[in-house]
């Protein structure tokens, strides 16, 4: 099994915090998507959306998708500690926070990012390279929809530790994700959020997050 990603990258991050917090050494490949390695073989016969991370697995299969990898390894090899849950009703509220952060949050702030920073100018949905234009309009709906989002967490994070609960989860790597995002945008989380801005503080202290 050997795990290809960018260290450097948000959805590569997500990965590593997760192997790092379970304590698992994977055999990995850099490949270096800004220099647009994923385009040149064997990578790009390897995963057609053309990102990482991607997992290849003894028989030949590749699973792409962070969260989709993370899952696959818990479930087959690394149960503990369990960040996908431990009983249907956890998995299914892990599950169901995780969606919410993803879709609501984290999806459009990673396309704010794209649209406005130039870099990525000829490549505003990841793994593409392409003559869209990038617009202002998409990088003030992220920061909108994500203060959308952080205001109907406020009050849920007020009895809870972390997104789902006590324990930490993979729905908290996504949380994270949504951080780096707005430090990557330049922008702050509104002081009125003050749970949100609390429950950021617990994950920037975890040791899966931080720099060796
Ligand atoms: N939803 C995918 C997103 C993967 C993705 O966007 N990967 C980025 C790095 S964070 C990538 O490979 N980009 C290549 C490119 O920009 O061409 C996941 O969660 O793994």
């Amino acid at each position: 099994m050997k795990l290809y990603n960018f260290s450097l990258a948000p959805n590569g991050l997500r990965v590593l915090a997760f192997l790092k917090e379970k304590k698992i050494k994977l055999d990995t490949h850099e490949v270096n998507v800004r220099d647009g390695e994923q385009f040149k073989e064997p990578f790009k016969s390897m995963n057609s959306f053309n990102c990482i991370p991607f997992l290849e697995l003894d028989d030949g299969t590749i699973i792409t998708e962070s969260v989709s990898i993370c899952r696959y390894l818990e479930e087959e090899y690394y149960p503990n500690p369990p960040l996908f849950g431990n009983s249907p009703k956890k998995r299914a509220q892990i599950d169901m926070w995780n969606r919410r952060l993803e879709l609501d949050c984290l999806t459009p702030l990673g396309h704010a990012l794209r649209n406005k920073i130039s870099f990525f100018a000829d490549r505003v949905l990841a793994g593409t390279r392409n003559n869209i234009k990038q617009s202002n309009d998409i990088v003030e709906r992220g920061i909108e929809m994500s203060n959308l989002l952080f205001d109907r967490i406020e009050p849920h994070l007020e009895k809870n530790k972390f997104i789902c609960g006590e324990e930490f989860s993979v729905a908290d790597i996504t949380g994270h994700s949504i951080f780096i995002s707005f430090e990557r945008l330049k922008f702050e989380v509104p002081s009125k959020f003050k749970n949100v801005i609390k429950w950021k503080s617990r994950l920037y202290e975890k040791d899966c997050f931080k720099n060796e």
